[in-house]
Formats: C-alpha cells, sequence, structure tokens
C-alpha cells in the first residue's frame, strides 16, 4: 500500500473516522475513543507500517500513524540543511524533529517565517544601521546606530526557544489556513545583544506605558511601501524581562540575513512572532500595540474555549502570551528499526514558554503506561530542556513513541490535540515518533 503524506493529512483532517474506516476499517468505540481494527484492517495496518502492531488494541481512532504523519518531501533551500519548505513567497521552512537533536539550534536548522519579503543583504551597512526608540510612551525618543547599541549597553547572551505560535498547525480539525506547520517551527540558538530594558530605560519609560511594539525593515507583499508585514509587540512586563533582547549575533555570528540581519529583537518563550527581524524601530505604548498582526484572529485565539469550526466574535479572541508546555523527539528519527535486544535510546528537548519544565514522560503503548526520562536543567531560563531515555520494548514489531513534558504551573501536553482555535495556533500535543522493533 502507497499513501502519499499528503493525501493521509488531506484525507484525515476533512473526517478523521472516515479516514480510520477508508483505510484500515477501523471503528472508533464512542466511549473509550479507542479504535477498533477488523483483522482484515488490522492486517492493512500492519502490512503499511511493515510490522505486527503489538500495543494494536490500545491505538486511538482517528490518528494517523506516527510512521505516515512526518514531513519527508526534503527541498534544497540555501544556507539550510534537510528544511521543509511550505512556501517559497514569503519563504517559510521547516525543521524535521531528527534535525533539531543539537543542544544549541545551528543556523542551518533553524526554521524561517516571513510574512514579507526581506531587505537585500548589499543593501545593509550592519555598523550605520539605525534603531529608533520612539512613541508616545518614551520621554526621551532617541536614535542609536548598532555601534552605538554595542559601546553604550552591557551585552548578554542567552539561549532562547524561537516557536512559532502555529506551530503544530496542520493537525487542527477542520483545518486552518496558513503554512501548514507540521512540528518543526521551533528552535533554540543563543542570542547575544543589549537587553531592551536597559535600551527603553535610557530614552525614559513614562508611566503609562503598557506596551512595546516593534517596526522592521522588510517591506509588504503587495510592494506597498506605506504597509508593515507585520509589526507586532509584548506587555511591558515582558518587555523588561533580563532575557527580553535586541541581538545582533545568534550563536556568536552576525544573525543569518532570513532571521533578522543586523538586528533583531528577541522574547524568548512567546510566539515568535514577537520577535521582530530586521529591527529598525521600537515604539513604546500606553496602549496595546495596534500594529500589522496584533488585531483581528491574528497571534489571537479564543478567550475561552470553543467547539471546533465555531466564528468566533473578534471582541472574544485574547492575544497569545506565553507559549504551552511541549516536547519533541529529536532521536531516533521516526521509522527506525531497532533490534530487539538492544536498549533504545530517545532523546528530545522541552520547553515551556516563561515557565520551566519539571518533568517528560514517555510512552511506547499509545499512552497506556509511562515511564520518566532524564531531565536536564536549562543552560539559562527560556532555554529548552534536554530530556533522555533507555527503553526496552516487550516484542518484535511496530511502536510509536509519545512524550508528553509538564510545566512548573503543574500544566502537561495533552495526548492529542489542545483547544481548537480558528487560525490553529499553540498545538502542544504529544510528538510521536514509529519505531519497529526487529
Ligand atoms: N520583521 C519581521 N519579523 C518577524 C517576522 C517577519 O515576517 N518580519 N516573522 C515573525 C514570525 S511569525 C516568526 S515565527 C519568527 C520567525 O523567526 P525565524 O524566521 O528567524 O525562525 O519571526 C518573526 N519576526
Ligand atoms: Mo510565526
Amino acid at each position: 500500500m502507497k499513501i502519499r503524506k499528503s493525501g493521509i493529512h488531506q484525507l484525515y483532517s476533512s473526517n478523521p473516522e472516515e479516514a480510520d474506516w477508508v483505510l484500515w476499517g477501523r471503528k472508533v468505540d464512542p466511549l473509550t475513543r479507542r479504535g477498533f481494527l477488523r483483522n482484515s484492517g488490522y492486517a492493512a495496518m500492519a502490512a503499511a507500517v511493515g510490522a505486527s502492531i503489538p500495543f494494536a488494541h490500545l491505538m486511538p481512532g482517528g490518528l494517523i500513524p506516527a510512521a505516515f504523519a512526518q514531513s519527508d518531501n526534503e527541498f534544497e533551500l540555501p544556507g539550510k540543511d534537510g528544511l521543509v519548505v511550505l512556501n517559497d513567497r514569503p519563504i517559510n521552512a521547516e525543521t524535521p524533529p531528527w534535525l533539531l537533536d543539537d543542544d544549541i539550534t545551528p543556523a542551518s536548522r533553524l526554521f524561517v517565517r516571513n510574512n514579507g519579503i526581506p531587505p537585500v543583504a548589499d543593501g545593509i551597512d550592519p555598523e550605520a544601521w539605525v534603531l529608533e526608540i520612539g512613541g508616545e510612551s518614551c520621554v526621551d525618543p532617541q536614535q542609536f546606530t548598532v555601534a552605538q547599541l554595542k559601546e553604550r549597553f552591557q551585552h548578554h547572551t542567552y539561549q532562547l526557544v524561537l516557536e512559532c505560535g502555529g506551530n503544530g498547525r496542520s493537525e487542527f480539525n477542520p483545518p486552518a489556513k496558513g503554512n501548514q506547520w507540521s512540528t518543526g517551527a521551533v528552535g533554540c540558538p543563543t542570542w547575544t545583544g543589549v537587553r531592551l530594558r536597559d535600551v527603553l530605560e535610557a530614552c525614559g519609560i513614562a508611566s503609562d506605558a503598557v506596551y512595546i511594539g516593534y517596526y522592521a525593515a522588510d517591506t509588504h507583499l503587495s510592494g506597498d511601501p506605506g504597509k508593515h508585514p507585520i509589526s507586532r509587540g509584548v506587555p511591558m512586563r515582558k518587555a523588561l524581562e533580563d532575557e527580553t533582547l535586541i541581538a545582533w549575533a545568534m550563536n556568536g555570528e552576525p544573525i543569518p540575513l532570513l532571521h533578522g540581519y543586523p538586528l533583531r529583537l528577541v522574547c524568548g518563550g512567546w510566539p515568535a512572532s514577537t520577535s521582530g527581524k530586521w529591527l529598525n524601530k521600537v515604539v513604546v505604548r500606553n496602549q496595546v500595540h495596534d500594529g500589522e498582526k496584533m488585531g483581528g484572529s491574528s497571534y489571537r485565539v479564543p478567550c475561552k474555549p470553543v467547539a471546533p469550526g465555531t466564528s468566533v466574535p473578534e471582541e472574544d479572541m485574547c492575544i497569545i502570551e506565553a507559549m504551552p508546555v511541549k516536547s519533541l523527539v529529536t532521536f531516533p528519527r521516526s521509522g527506525l528499526s531497532h533490534p530487539l535486544a538492544d536498549p533504545l535510546l530517545v532523546r528530545g528537548h522541552a520547553w515551556a514558554g516563561d515557565v520551566s519544565v519539571v518533568e517528560v514522560q514517555l510512552s511506547i503503548d499509545f499512552g497506556a503506561t509511562w515511564i520518566k526520562a532524564n531531565l536536564s536543567a536549562p543552560a539559562n531560563r527560556l532555554a529548552w530542556q534536554r530530556w533522555q531515555a533507555e527503553l526496552l520494548l516487550p516484542q518484535k514489531g511496530y511502536y510509536e513513541i509519545w512524550a508528553r513534558a509538564a510545566d512548573s504551573d503543574g500544566r502537561s501536553q495533552p495526548m492529542v490535540m489542545p483547544a481548537w482555535n480558528p487560525k490553529g495556533y499553540l498545538n502542544n500535543a504529544c510528538h510521536r515518533v514509529a519505531v519497529q522493533a526487529v
């Protein structure tokens, strides 16, 4: 049986129970949500994954087997290593999970999300690049060249998670429009720059300040110079955190053009749309910033959960702040064949918005039982955390490894899908990879 990746996603997104029935003859028990595989369906699924499935009776219905859910259509992007390109104008590309195994994400493996057209490298003189600080709640508006920023303020380096608010969007049902990210719109490089707080304080923050907003040098897809592709911001409490940086270096090198050369804002743990690339202006606002992609349903979710497919009035949508707890299995790569007798080393990263990860658990039986992984401390606040474990698979066959992280606020990842929302944000469902014991 051959199933093309886009085909299987389409089938499952329009009607997962129907897809189960068409592909495998699998029926879903309405009480337990477990899938019933009849013998012929079981044979079809086992044939498709290439092995018997010891825990088939525990497998939930309506879920694409992880063996088919991975991105596999690799595509070349200059300077990038095996990223999957979702769109080429503007450029958007994500990283397959097995290429996110590094502790510190190298530039070649960091996802790219552009809303407009980046400035051209040739036209940028990094020393002469000017950052303007202003806005109605800035006491003394000023301009700084990059050289002046470097000279006047203390330098700081932090490893910070960047995750697109729409990471995981492809799994929502009904589907949400936008880049169909699977799991790869996340990374955790180190960033060097000055604290936004130090720069804002040098310009004076008025007592009525509530928000900051950024402006940048990329241009709108329409070509209209009066329009900004994106201009977002964060509340003052996030803007003034130690780790919120105006950065000029990523992993010790000038920030690559695609990631914001020569200057970018980095607000770790919040939707990466708040981390403005090609930064040329920061405004201190006496109201919630109202730049491009701050309003409507952009980077907003229903303030209260809604039924899938509901159309939600604008006043009932709330701005996304910290990203939810999440984890990724970066080794093994889904599809691995592993000798039954050997312990299987499994590892990945976990992160949790503004707080820390306190536990990562793994399951090889579709969530029936869980074991604890070893979890490392983060390099600094707002960096992702390495976890690893050794698993023994009980008999030959097809398994899925599920990873589930819990944060210091007592929240953990949902096993299947979190609350549906119109734009498909904040999918922090457990990551799954397929392994075959042989
Ligand atoms: N100026 C500018 N900044 C931007 C964007 C953009 O299009 N223009 N995209 C935002 C979004 S939506 C994301 S997810 C991150 C992506 O950062 P990266 O491309 O460096 O991974 O940048 C954010 N900053
Ligand atoms: Mo994003």
